[in-house]
């Protein structure tokens, strides 16, 4: 850390004057002190500067074109490093366009830390009407793992060395960190300033499983019939892959991976019983879950989903996860890491394997789903639907098991979740926990940055307008990032019609025939127009072999959607209307 802090000269240059330094240096300072070396942001009053000295001090600036993509590119980083991802905005508007995606990453338990400039508490707390003047830390409290703000340059080091902790350490989340104008141009006594900066030690300390809780675990799973193990994205963002993948096989436990946990152990892998969800679901007697909670995305762990009667042993860093939906019969808190490991120990040569009939029930619906489905993705039909062009964009990814995969939309994010196979972990990043749209540049961004390799986004038609300026970012900082837009002219379908018979079109309906593929011509990335699956997998190869930006427009059948994709059930209102 000695060199961290290079002492600045005055610039009134008295004789003998005191070294000092300033709010902008020590923020800059205090990020380096802790190996944070990319800022995603978007600039302006006050925190240009802060940029600048950013990137001219050796960290990585990505400027964006709207904050909600660079608080996503900084939650997907942090998603994938566990080092929180920093997003940088101006204050009051650039701040709330930020604030989405940090209360998105605080959902999706991904850590971030937006870093706001603001106005001047006195100003804002009389309420005068400063230029962008909004009390921000109170706005993001509700949003936010934590928030905090920094009033006095001293206290720099420790601020964000206390965000830096929040974000990553129990249960990850997004923090705020409010910095005003006046904070920034503080100035300080360079030695002092040095001695202020905070390097966090074990940001995120194991948290060790009680043995009375392991063995109630243990015994449970000793004694079921049916066991099931659901892997969700808290078990990849462990990074406890050995582990988790010793347990899984030690055991013999069919398993099922959450979306974004998919790749943690490959899709191919003759124990997931991906194909045979809805049976395994409802059929198992005891159920594990590692790192995913029983929230809307497993229907709350009731209903008919759930079929039988179970018993569900939950691993989680969180307490307060436990009984959330329905009763834990086995807690076990803990990091994933440390708890199966603590689990695999228990796991020896007399640990009892899952019964033969209930291994054989699976792999039997599994065959089935599998048969249905292949035959399925083997149609060729004019035009093209989300499955013959998905088979594509399967059969690529599976050539290129090390591409990110990106995902969102309606049809497009659950057509895709179910064909495209994962062989790697944190692989695939999608809509998650609050199926948002909006995700899609920003995620591909942060992907292609922080791990240097290709990335393949995969986008409804709306969902891919919700961050498509982002195309010009992409093209900036020359990424190898191809998205592909699932065009069906409209939002889940492009078939609907205004019953009045005026001239607006119906709310679904977006402008026909459009050329997604010339926005990216505009900034000098390469557009493909395909209508078939053969012009598809033509442009694909050639798209990633290029590793340049490239965006494909694959031409849909306008009418193969269905409304809300398979989220008919959250519907009513919609199909009430169709009877
Ligand atoms: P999915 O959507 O894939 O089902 P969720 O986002 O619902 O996954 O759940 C992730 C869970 O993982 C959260 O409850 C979170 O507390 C937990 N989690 C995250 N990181 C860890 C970790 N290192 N150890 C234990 N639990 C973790
Ligand atoms: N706004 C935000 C921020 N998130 C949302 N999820 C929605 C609106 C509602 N919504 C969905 O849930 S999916 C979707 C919207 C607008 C887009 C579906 O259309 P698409 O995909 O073209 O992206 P498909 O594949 O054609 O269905």
């Amino acid at each position: 850390m000695a060199d961290v802090l290079e002492i600045r000269p005055q610039e009134s240059a008295e004789e003998n004057a005191q070294q000092m330094t300033d709010g902008f240096h020590l923020v800059i300072d205090a990020l380096k002190a802790n190996d944070i070396d990319t800022i995603f942001g978007l600039v302006g009053i006050p925190i240009t500067d802060l940029a600048r000295l950013a990137q001219a001090e050796g960290m990585r600036f990505i400027g964006f074109r709207h904050e909600q993509h660079a608080g996503n590119a900084a939650a997907i980083a942090g998603y994938m490093t566990q080092k929180p991802g920093i997003c940088l905005t101006v204050s009051a508007p650039g701040f709330l366009n930020g604030l989405t995606a940090l209360a998105n990453a605080t959902t999706n338990c991904f850590p971030m830390i937006l870093i706001s400039g603001s106005s001047e508490r006195e100003i804002v707390d009389l309420q005068q009407g400063d230029y962008e003047e909004m009390d921000q830390l109170n706005a993001a409290k509700p949003y936010a793992k934590a928030a905090y703000r920094v009033l006095h340059a001293e206290d720099i080091g420790i601020g964000v060395a206390r965000a830096i902790r929040a974000a990553v350490s129990g249960r990850p989340g997004g923090v705020y960190l409010d910095l005003p104008a006046k904070l920034l141009s503080q100035t300080i006594d360079a030695v002092k300033a040095k001695q202020s900066l905070v390097r966090v030690i074990d940001a995120a300390p194991r948290q060790l499983p009680a043995p009375d809780s392991v063995k109630r675990a243990i015994d449970l799973l000793k004694g079921a019939k049916r066991p099931l193990v659901l892997l969700g994205k808290g078990a990849a963002y462990s990074q406890a892959d050995k582990e988790i993948r010793a347990f899984i096989e030690k055991t013999g436990i069919p398993y099922l991976p959450m979306s974004m946990a998919k790749g943690l152990l490959p899709d191919t892998h003759e124990q997931s019983a991906s194909a045979a969800r809805s049976f395994v679901l409802a059929e198992s007697d005891v159920v594990v879950l590692v790192g995913a909670r029983l929230n809307w995305l497993l229907s709350h762990g009731k209903g008919k989903t759930w079929g039988n009667p179970k018993k569900f042993v939950q691993i989680d860093i969180s307490p307060q996860e436990m009984d959330s939906n329905v009763a834990i019969a086995a807690p076990l808190v803990g990091d994933i890491g440390s708890c199966v490991a603590a689990l695999v120990d228990q796991v020896g040569d007399d640990f009892p394997q899952p019964p033969k009939e209930w291994l054989d029930a699976v792999s039997e619906k599994k065959n089935k789903n599998l048969e249905k489905m292949a035959a399925t993705l083997a149609k060729n039909p004019t035009p093209m639907n989300f499955h013959s062009a998905l088979r594509v964009l399967r059969d690529i990814v599976k050539q290129n098991p090390d591409i990110n995969v990106v995902n969102e939309g309606a049809n497009t994010l659950d057509y895709a979740r179910a064909i495209i196979d994962m062989y790697q972990p944190r692989k695939r990043f999608d809509s998650g926990t609050w199926g948002v749209m909006g995700i899609g540049m920003g995620f591909a961004i942060g992907a292609a940055v922080t791990s240097g390799k290709p990335v393949l986004a995969i986008e409804g038609d709306s969902a891919f307008g919700f961050s498509g300026m982002e195309l010009e970012t992409i093209c900036r900082y020359e990424l190898p990032v191809c998205t592909v837009i699932f065009n069906n002219n409209g939002v889940y379908r492009g078939t609907d019609v205004n019953p009045t018979g005026g001239k607006d079109v119906a709310p679904t309906v977006f402008v026909k025939d459009a050329r997604y593929d010339k926005m990216i011509e505009a900034f000098g990335g390469i557009g493909y127009n395909v209508t078939t699956p053969e012009e598809l997998e033509k442009a694909l190869k050639e798209a990633i072999a290029s590793g340049k930006p490239t965006l494909i427009n694959a031409v849909i059948d306008e009418a193969a959607g269905t409304e809300s994709g398979r989220l008919t059930n959250l519907n009513p209102q919609s199909a009430a209307m169709k009877k």
